[in-house]
């Protein structure tokens, strides 16, 4: 039946695919997914979804409404909207082993956001790791509503193994009496003793959150120690090493403290939810309780490995001396070249990473001394530890290279032909 629609130009919008409505945008849209298939993909908060995923996303649920949550929305017309966050919410409350969860943040700051305005008055003091020391922009930064608003209190690692220091955490709260004490990181390699932090946050009386958005995709296949037994509360992002879209989540085993955050992402901080993302969640949680998923988990971790290895034999020193988690963070002094100079010269053979401090830094956090490297895209792309092996070798010589064009040429030819080798989508 066609479209009952006079004005030709509207009726063109409704039918007409993007290259035909917007070529300009369309075009941009092909260099990313040359970009995308072209370019080793190392940075530890980024993935590939599968073509499931992207189909919800571009579905007919971004078109609606559905300000509340299941059964209490304000607007009419939510029945599928609420099947589908019921399904999301059953299916990651089973993926976890949590009573109680929200699947509505728009991101991992908004999931924080919705746990911080539950527990925390402006003034309160708060426990996190510092950002320096591989904690996150919402765990404290100065730059940050978190840094603004509450009195916060960082924690880091030790100069001498890099690796948290649990009884400096526990002096410090002994000391500050925070009312929430946060655990997780963005640049830690490590595991992180859960428990431990549940003993330290009781024996002052803090609530313990956890931020487990890198390793959440680990932690559903049994890659990583799981928080939510231990913790209050666990918030996530659901795009990196979990593989689904780009957005956040919240997780409790107390339900009644779960029904105040719920009050605090609706109607406190965000409207109408992303039922798109929120549909597309459902079908990440989906994805993610399938063996393949553990096989593809247990490559993350063994591909992070098989990198921090090679990493070491080329040179490089990695914080902490290796990595338990889908990262490695590598001290870039040997090379004598800071993480800003190294990211832009692998960008320019087409490996992207990303600059970061390492503990104790000497230099500012703009410039840094270290380069993240994850390996969660690369294994979606069927990469195995022959290949990290290869890249960390590709790694080297980029840097050992620096100012010889031809040699910069052969290695983004190399390049090249890995990622030929391993294609993102099936087209
Ligand atoms: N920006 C993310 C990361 O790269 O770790 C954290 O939100």
């Amino acid at each position: 039946m066609p479209l009952n629609i006079a004005d030709p130009e509207i009726r063109a919008q409704r039918t007409h695919n993007l290259a035909q409505v917007d070529p300009e945008v369309a075009h941009i849209l092909r260099k990313e997914q040359t970009r995308q298939e072209q370019n080793l993909e190392l940075i530890a908060s980024e993935n590939i979804t599968s073509r499931a995923i992207r189909e919800v996303v571009g579905s007919v649920m971004t078109d609606k409404y559905a300000e509340g949550y299941p059964g209490r929305r304000y607007y009419g017309g939510c029945e599928f909207y609420d099947e589908v966050e019921t399904l999301a919410i059953g299916r990651v409350k089973q993926l976890y082993g949590a009573a109680w969860a929200n699947v509505q943040p728009h991101s991992g700051a908004q999931a924080n956001m919705g746990v911080y305005f539950t527990i925390l008055k402006p003034g309160d003091t708060m426990m996190a790791m510092n950002l320096s020391h591989g904690g996150h922009l919402t765990h404290g930064s100065p730059v940050n509503f978190t840094g603004m608003m509450y009195t916060i209190v960082p924690y880091g690692v030790r100069e001498d193994n890099e690796l948290i220091d649990y009884d400096a955490v526990a002096e410090l709260a002994e000391r500050h009496k925070p009312k929430l004490i946060v655990c997780g990181a963005t640049s830690y390699p490590r595991r992180i003793e859960f428990a431990r932090f549940r003993q330290i946050a009781d024996a002052v009386g803090a609530v313990l959150m956890c931020d487990m958005a890198h390793p959440a995709g680990l932690i559903a296949a049994d890659e990583y120690p799981n928080p939510v037994p231990h913790c209050h509360v666990v918030t996530s992002t659901t795009h990196k090493t979990l593989r689904g879209p780009r957005g956040g989540m919240i997780l409790s085993n107390d339900e009644e403290l779960g029904a105040k955050i719920d009050k605090t992402v609706f109607p406190g901080i965000q409207g109408g939810p992303l039922m798109h993302q929120v549909a597309a969640k459902a079908v990440c949680f989906h994805e993610a309780s399938q063996p393949s998923f553990k096989n593809y988990a247990k490559q993350v971790r063994s591909n992070a490995d098989a990198m921090a290895e090679a990493l070491t034999s080329e040179g490089f020193r990695c914080v902490s001396g290796g990595t338990d988690s889908h990262l490695v963070l590598v001290d870039l002094r040997p090379f004598s070249m800071t993480g800003k100079a190294a990211e832009k010269l692998l960008d320019r053979v087409g490996i992207t990473t990303n600059k970061n401090t390492i503990p104790y830094d000497p230099e500012k956090p703009f410039v840094t001394s270290g380069l993240r490297i994850g390996t969660p895209a690369v294994t979606t792309r069927g990469m195995k530890q022959d290949e990290m092996r290869q890249i960390a070798a590709l790694i080297a010589e980029t840097l050992r290279c620096k100012d010889d064009e031809p040699a910069l040429e052969k290695i983004h030819a190399k390049v090249r032909s890995l990622t030929a080798a391993f294609p993102v989508h099936d087209i």
